[in-house]
C-alpha cells in the first residue's frame, strides 16, 4: 500500500488556469505514487451562495473536469464531499478544539469577508475546520495544494496534533506539497491578487472551458507593466512575469528560452502567441471535458463508486475518533 494523498477543489465555478497549474496538474502526476483521494468540496463552495440549479451543474462539471484532466477512477477515488456525513461530523468535533482567534487569523477569511461583506456566514469562518476534517478522515500523509492553502494546512496540522495530545494518537500529521512554479498564478486584471474563481471580474481568470475568442480577448486585455521589453522580473514587471509563467508551464519551455525568443519583440506579439499557447493546450482538454460532461450517468456512476470507497475509510476513522472521545 502506498501513502495516502488527499486534495479537493470547491465547485464554486469552472476552474481556471491557476487551479489547474497550482493543484490539479500535480494530482495527475502524483496518482501513480500515492493512494489518492480527490474530493469535490461542495460544502466548501456553499460558503458563497450558489443558486441550486447552477450548483447541481457545477458539481457534476467538476467531476468531468477531474476526469478530463487525467484523474483515473481506476487508480484514484473521486467523490462528492456532502455524500459522506462523516465530514460534517468530524468538523463539529474539531470545532470544539479550534480557537476562535486561530480562525480570525486566516487570510482567506479576512479577504472573503471583505469581498462578500453582505454574507459573512459562519461557514466562511469555519471553512478551514471542514478542510481539516476532510484531510484527517483519510489518515492522509500528503496534501498537494496551491500556495494560498498553506495557512489552512498549518491549522489542520495544529488540530491533528491537539487532538492526539488530548485523546491519544489518532491522526496522522499531514505534509503539504506546494510546487514552486505555478503555485500562485496571479489575476490577469491585477498581478497583486491571485487568479480566483470567485473574482467578480471575469477578466481576472481564464477558465478551462473558455472559447478561443474569449481567451484571445482576455489575454489582449490582460494588464501589462510599463516598458516594452519582455523580461522576467517579479518586482518590476509582475504582470508580465505572471504571463511568462503561464506561457512556460503550458508550453513546457523554460522562461529563459521564451524571454530570448522575444528579444526585440513587443508585448503585442508576445500576447498573441500566448493566447495561441493557451488555446492549443486547452483544445484536447475541452474535447474530453465535453464528452464526459455529456455522459451524466457515467459521472454519477464514478461518483457513487468513489463515495462507497471513501465512506469505508472515513467511517472507520470517525468511529475511532468517537471512541477515543468517550462518545457512546
Ligand atoms: P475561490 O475563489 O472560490 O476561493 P479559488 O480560485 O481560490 O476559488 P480554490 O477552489 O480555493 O480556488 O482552490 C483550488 C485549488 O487551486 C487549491 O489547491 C488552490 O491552492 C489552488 N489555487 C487556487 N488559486 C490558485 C492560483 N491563483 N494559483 C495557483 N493555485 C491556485
Ligand atoms: N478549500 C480548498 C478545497 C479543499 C481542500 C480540502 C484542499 C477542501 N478540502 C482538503 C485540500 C485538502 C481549496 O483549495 N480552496
Amino acid at each position: 500500500m502506498n501513502q495516502r494523498l488527499f486534495s479537493a477543489v470547491a465547485p464554486s465555478g469552472i476552474i481556471h488556469l491557476g487551479n489547474y497549474l497550482g493543484a490539479i496538474k500535480q494530482w495527475v502526476e502524483l496518482q501513480n505514487d500515492y493512494d489518492c483521494v480527490f474530493s469535490i468540496a461542495d460544502y466548501h463552495a456553499m460558503t458563497i451562495f450558489q443558486p441550486p440549479q447552477e450548483f447541481r451543474e457545477k458539481i457534476l462539471e467538476m467531476a468531468a473536469i477531474y476526469l478530463a484532466a487525467g484523474i483515473d477512477p481506476k487508480k484514484s477515488i473521486i467523490f462528492i464531499q456532502s455524500n459522506i456525513s462523516a465530514h460534517a461530523e468530524l468538523t463539529w468535533i474539531l470545532n470544539t478544539l479550534v480557537k476562535v482567534s486561530e480562525l480570525e487569523r486566516m487570510t482567506q477569511f479576512k479577504d472573503k469577508a471583505k469581498r462578500f461583506s453582505q454574507n459573512i456566514n459562519m461557514g466562511l469562518f469555519d471553512y478551514p475546520v471542514l478542510m481539516a476534517a476532510d484531510i484527517l478522515l483519510y489518515k492522509t500523509k500528503v496534501v498537494p495544494v496551491g500556495e494560498d492553502q498553506k495557512q489552512h494546512l498549518e491549522l489542520c496540522r495544529t488540530l491533528a496534533q491537539r487532538f492526539n495530545k488530548v485523546y491519544g494518537q489518532t491522526f496522522i500529521i499531514p505534509k503539504t506539497i506546494i510546487r514552486k512554479e505555478g503555485a500562485r498564478i496571479m489575476g490577469l486584471d491585477d498581478p497583486a491578487k491571485k487568479m480566483s474563481k470567485s473574482a467578480v471580474n471575469p477578466y481576472n481568470y481564464i477558465t478551462l472551458t473558455d472559447s478561443s475568442d474569449l481567451i484571445k480577448e482576455k489575454i489582449k486585455k490582460a494588464v501589462t507593466d510599463s516598458g516594452k521589453e519582455i523580461i522576467f522580473n517579479l518586482k518590476e514587471k509582475p504582470a508580465l512575469s505572471n504571463l511568462l509563467t503561464i506561457y512556460s508551464l503550458l508550453s513546457n519551455k523554460p522562461i529563459k528560452e521564451i524571454v530570448k525568443n522575444y528579444q526585440g519583440k513587443g508585448y503585442s506579439q508576445f500576447k498573441t502567441d500566448l493566447a495561441e499557447v493557451i488555446i492549443n493546450f486547452l483544445k484536447p482538454f475541452q474535447e474530453r471535458f465535453e464528452n464526459f460532461n455529456k455522459d451524466q450517468n457515467y459521472l454519477k456512476k464514478v461518483l457513487n463508486e468513489g463515495a462507497q470507497k471513501a465512506r469505508e475509510i472515513a467511517e472507520k476513522t470517525l468511529e475511532e475518533v468517537k471512541e477515543k472521545i468517550g462518545l457512546i
